[in-house]
């Protein structure tokens, strides 16, 4: 009799993206089909990141798994179809030395543990669901021996959660709407690698920390059934926002990159307000930080910064290069002062704050 004491397991890392042309309105709300192509800007992984362990062992009595440590329930439809997918697809396993086989049919039989975590607060209302899909599904396809390409299992994370798709990838990230049924062309494909434009440096301005009060998917079912600017949008506006975008990036050319993210930004949160009831992301802070960046924009006659608002008030700033960034944070810094210690709020690289002289600012 074989013993029951193994286990085997995989670990994986994945950060989070940020849409720059987003994506908002499902076609299908089971599969996450979307009604219009997104493009994103994945963030260095030692960023904003989600670490997943997967583990797999005969001892195990059914899949469960632990979020920052506190178990949660993967009883819902999106941890059930990705774990679905990904034992559709499995393949043999064997260590030899150890003297495990898990055979395709073992797959469906063996119980999962997973165990997740976000490098940042989770209290930061800063979006987790991204890196973590993404991060699950490609840890299971390592540990189950999936043998897709990175596009099938993009498919498989936007089951999990729609923007999840596009962190399989880094650089430059086009999520594909896809026309299928099915849902097997609605994949992530990458435009450009985190190489191509490296001078970007991406500043999160945390305005808020609390919670969002209506969900992006509950907003964007309520943004489909009510507003006639999300249909416009999606079949008028992106389709020719995606082409012009594209272009940018292939150019590194920061003024149509920079026009485009930030008019693409202010259509969503239009289209929020003409939804029925209306969704209120940004806020006063969001509102000055956008006419602050416009201003400077307008001063300097060309763009130095692009911003970008998801569902929550917090501001993505794109600056245009390392030398704008330590620019840009110190007047973020006058303008909008934060009542703690900054370092605190600068996650990975924390030598720009001392190139922009801010360190000792409490
Ligand atoms: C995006 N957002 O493109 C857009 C812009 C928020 C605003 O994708 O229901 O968590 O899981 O597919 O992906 C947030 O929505 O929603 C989002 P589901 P998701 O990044």
């Amino acid at each position: 009799e074989e013993s029951s004491n193994w286990i085997v397991m995989v670990t994986a890392k994945s950060p989070t993206n940020i849409a720059v042309i987003k994506y908002w309105g499902k076609r299908d709300e089971t599969l996450i089909l979307p009604i219009n192509d997104s493009i994103s800007v994945t963030l260095d992984p030692d960023h904003l990141c989600t670490t997943t362990t997967v583990a797999v062992s005969p001892a195990f009595q059914s899949d469960r798994m632990w979020l920052n440590g506190k178990e949660i329930s993967l009883s819902g439809h999106r941890y059930q179809n990705c774990l679905r997918e990904i034992r559709q697809r499995a393949s043999e396993y064997e260590d030899e030395k150890r003297g495990i086989r898990i055979s395709k049919e073992d797959w469906g039989k063996l119980h999962v543990h997973i165990a997740s975590y976000n490098n940042f607060p989770t209290a930061a209302g800063l979006a987790s669901s991204a890196a973590g899909f993404a991060c699950l599904v490609f840890a299971l396809g390592k540990l189950m021996q999936v043998k897709e390409d990175l596009g099938a299992l993009s498919a498989i994370a936007r089951q999990g959660s729609g923007s999840a798709c596009r962190s399989l990838y880094g650089g430059f990230v086009k999520w594909v709407m896809g026309n299928d049924v099915t849902g097997k062309d609605s994949i992530a494909v990458q435009l450009a690698s985190e190489k191509h434009w490296d001078d970007l440096v991406i500043i999160i301005a945390v305005v808020s920390s609390r919670q969002k009060e209506t969900s992006s998917t509950t907003g964007m079912r309520e943004s489909v059934e009510t507003s006639t600017l999300l249909h416009h949008r999606s079949k008028e506006v992106v389709p020719k926002r995606i082409v012009q975008m594209e272009e940018a990036i292939a150019n590194r050319d920061f003024a149509s990159f920079s026009k485009l993210t930030c008019t693409d930004s202010n259509q969503f949160h239009a289209v929020c307000l003409d939804t029925c009831p209306p969704i209120f992301y940004m806020n006063d802070t969001s509102h000055k930080i956008i006419s602050y960046v416009e201003k400077w924009n307008q001063y300097e006659g060309t763009a130095q910064v692009a911003y970008t608002f998801d569902a929550g008030p917090n501001a993505v700033l794109i600056a245009r290069d390392r030398k704008t960034a330590g620019h840009l944070l110190q007047r973020l810094l006058f303008y909008f002062p934060p009542n703690v210690d900054l370092s605190s709020y600068v996650l990975g690289d924390k030598s720009i704050l001392q190139e922009a002289g801010v360190e000792s600012l409490k």
